[in-house]
């Protein structure tokens, strides 16, 4: 409810347990109260700014059963909330300035993201729930911040068991409540391929009827590709999409029987085996393949990452699969795009501004820094969110070993692997992969609680984080989680508020 109180209201924004931790916050001591008067002004002419204002309407309607208005506005209201970027490029890449004063709060962004970014930091100052005769109202001060990395995302394998748009843009709405910006779809594999291909229709009319476990699989169509696009973007969100090759490529084989090296087709494949398919790398209707298929995904996708796989190539003899990626890059810079792949890359030839996914082999990704490479960090061992808790979880597997939420937060990418260094390190990801876990309840179990801990790491300096201190603001997000509906994993390592 809204109400006009009279009777000062004490604050102190420094005691809101913000995820990722800010880099500065000061506390005023008094609130801005909302009411049903309280107008979001955007600035005008700025793209992406609309989205952060029905975000914040649509969080404080929730909150107050009542809505509040958005307009667009050519220069800075008296009072209200004012969305802005800044015009002298004084913050840094992805930074904002969040000023809440009691009658106008500005929510200052070096760029677009950082508008968002400040719009969910505000976000976090409310609570859960008021009671209906409360007054609603943001606690007044200062917050400056911008990200440590560039690159802060999560991965979701839809190829071992298919999510719907639904499901995706559900994921897509948890990373943005942490200033996540990337999300990775694990678009094929084995057991499924999950985007439509106009020249090569059978890839998802075979390819996509299955999955893990015989289940009737699925895939996107082109347009709710571009739909799970533009949701992402208007949440500041990159989508990077993964086709994986020439390994984890069953889907494909079983839907061309020409992509076959002896011309058979492949029976689809519904268990987890890992390493035993490949693209025939001699054949030239295979790189025919891979440029329809690049083609096709780089129309579809406004980032600047293709991501080609290339983990677990067991059965492609070792200079086959350098020559055959070594000819995919090719394929992907002809259509404009960088590359992303698994650590294993690195044993091709890189071409210039190749990133690689370090999940498993040191030596790799190492040689890749030595090739000029850069370093997207997804250590199995730290981030893999299909990692079981502990031996008592009943989803996921083990063989990176456990991680329980302090295992997944107490680790820097700077330090964690000789040879890589920061300045290697384009950001962190957190991958999901799906064989065990089928539906979106599962992937909240396996997400929650250690999600907003890699958006931190993600976010936030190393020399301002410690789990001591950050499993005590974690335990205030334990009532966000079920305010949402989020399953998530109750850790007896984090003092979860009651
Ligand atoms: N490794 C495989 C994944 C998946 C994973 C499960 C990579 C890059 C084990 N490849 O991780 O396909 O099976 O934890």
């Amino acid at each position: 409810m809204f109400h006009s109180c009279s009777e000062k209201i004490e604050t102190d924004l420094t005691q809101t347990a913000f995820i990722p931790k800010p880099v500065s916050v000061e506390a005023t001591g008094s609130a801005f109260v909302v009411n049903s008067s309280t107008i979001i002004y955007v600035q005008e002419g700025i793209q992406g700014l609309l989205p952060a204002a029905e975000i914040l309407a649509k969080n404080i309607n929730q909150l107050t059963g009542k809505s509040v208005a958005t307009e667009t506005v050519s220069s800075a209201p008296a009072k209200g909330i004012y969305l802005t970027v800044a015009a002298d490029g004084g913050l840094a890449a992805e930074g904002y300035k969040l000023n809440i004063g009691e009658k106008l709060i500005t929510v200052e962004g070096a760029d677009a993201a950082g508008c968002f970014f400040g719009v969910q930091t505000l976000l976090q100052t409310l609570p859960v729930k008021v009671a209906t005769d409360q007054p609603v109202y943001f606690p007044t001060g200062v917050v400056e911040d911008h990200p440590e990395f560039g690159y802060r995302g999560a991965m979701l394998d839809v190829a071992r068991h298919f999510f719907n748009v639904e499901e995706v843009k559900q994921f897509i709405d948890f990373l943005a409540m942490y200033k996540m910006n990337v999300l990775h779809l694990h678009l094929t594999d084995d057991q499924g391929w999950r985007i439509e291909i106009k020249s090569w229709p059978k890839l998802t009319e075979i390819g996509g009827k299955t999955e893990v476990g015989g289940g009737e699989g699925g895939f996107y169509t082109q347009e709710q590709y571009k739909e799970l696009v533009q949701y992402a973007a208007d949440r500041q969100i990159m989508i990077v999409p993964e086709i994986d090759m020439p390994g984890h490529t069953n889907a494909a084989l079983a839907s061309y029987a020409e992509l076959n090296c002896d011309g058979k087709a492949t029976e689809l494949y519904t268990g987890t085996k890992v390493g035993f398919s490949t693209l025939c790398t001699d054949k030239e209707v295979t790189y025919q393949f891979v440029d329809d298929v690049i083609r096709e995904l780089a129309e579809l996708t406004p980032g600047p990452f293709i991501h080609i796989g290339g983990d677990e190539s067991h059965v492609t003899a070792h200079d086959d699969y350098v020559y055959f990626v070594n000819r995919v890059q090719q394929i992907v810079v002809k259509h404009g795009k960088k590359i992303i792949g698994w650590d294993e890359i690195a044993n091709a030839e890189l071409v210039n501004d190749v990133t690689v996914q370090f999940w498993d082999d040191i030596e790799n990704t190492t040689m890749g820094v030595q090739k000029g490479a850069k370093v997207l960090m997804s250590p199995a061992a730290r981030a893999y969110l299909d990692m079981q808790y502990d031996s008592t979880t009943h989803l996921g597997l083990h063989w990176a070993g456990y991680i329980e939420v302090d295992h997944g937060y107490n680790w820097d990418p700077a330090t964690l692997v000789e040879g890589v260094t920061k300045d290697d390190i384009i950001g962190i990801e957190a991958p999901l992969w799906s064989e065990t876990v089928t539906n979106i309840d599962e992937v909240e179990y396996m997400t929650f609680p250690r999600l907003p801990g890699y958006a931190e790491i993600g976010w936030t300096a190393p020399a301002e984080r410690n789990w001591d201190e950050y499993k005590t603001r974690l335990a205030k997000h334990g009532k966000r989680f079920e305010a949402w509906g989020i399953d998530y994993y109750k850790s007896a390592l984090v003092p979860w508020e009651e």
